[in-house]
């Protein structure tokens, strides 16, 4: 579900584009798995878009990302975009600042999460703090309301959120709570993710290759998810359409 995030961002830079979207709600939660399963349950998805004849794929998954976007990078010769917590231009804004990383276990757990920390670790504190029930929540469309809060209560009990400068929204399931967090934690937190970045960047390589469509007409967009809660399709264009 957390993909629709960013297929929502996608959508408002590129609105002429088809996109084909495919929520693996059966295999959540991604964040407890170990990459050797990411990679496998992740192959039959890009084979499936392969088979479609999409023109790029977009890992929409921080944690699809870190476990699978080298092996997809070898393996299909179209364009592969993958996202990862927005903690450079959280640096960038706020050098020195304590910046919170919410991610999944295995995004801060993997490499590609390192490599990236180690740039930044002199120029800001970096706290990571997983965040799986957000996931679950999410599933459910449980974005506001008691539980929520509750939640993002408990994940940030032993931060001072005044000495806060910004929380990186590094799993895209989190981008959803960003109007509960800011009720919880405060309007004035800023709360940062991947998800324009990632669209800009789609849009630069498509259009380097002159392979943007070029029409006004609005693209179509069809959503599969490998659960057969025909409710869970419900709740992806609710999602989807939400801001
Ligand atoms: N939304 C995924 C991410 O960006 O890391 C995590 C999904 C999951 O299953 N935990």
């Amino acid at each position: 579900m957390g993909g629709i995030s960013v297929l929502r961002e996608m959508k408002k830079l590129m609105p002429q584009e088809d996109y084909i979207y495919y929520g693996d709600s059966k295999n959540i939660p991604y964040g407890k798995k170990t990459k050797e399963e990411l990679i496998d349950i992740c192959s039959q998805i890009g084979d499936y878009f392969i088979k479609r004849g999409v023109k790029a794929i977009v890992i929409a998954c921080n944690t699809a990302t870190s476990a699978a976007v080298e092996e997809f990078r070898n393996t299909y010769s179209i364009p592969i975009i993958g996202v990862e917590p927005a903690l450079k231009p959280a640096v960038e804004k706020y050098k020195g600042g304590k910046i919170i990383v919410l991610a999944t276990e295995v995004t801060l757990r993997e490499e590609k999460f390192h490599n990236l920390m180690e740039k930044y670790i002199e120029q800001a504190e970096i706290v990571k703090i997983p965040a799986p029930k957000l996931v679950t929540l999410a599933e459910k469309g449980l974005i506001y309301g008691e539980e929520a809060e509750k939640e993002i209560k408990e994940l940030f009990k032993d931060i001072n959120i005044d000495e806060i400068s910004s929380i990186v929204l590094g799993c895209t399931h989190y981008v959803f709570f960003k109007n509960s967090m800011k009720k919880v934690l405060g309007n004035h937190i800023t709360l940062i993710d991947g998800g324009i970045g990632t669209a800009q960047h789609l849009k630069n390589i498509l259009s380097e290759r002159d392979w943007l469509k070029d029409c006004n007409k609005e693209g179509k967009i069809e959503i599969i998810n490998s659960s057969n809660d025909q409710s869970m399709i419900e709740l992806s264009y609710r999602l989807l359409n939400s801001i």
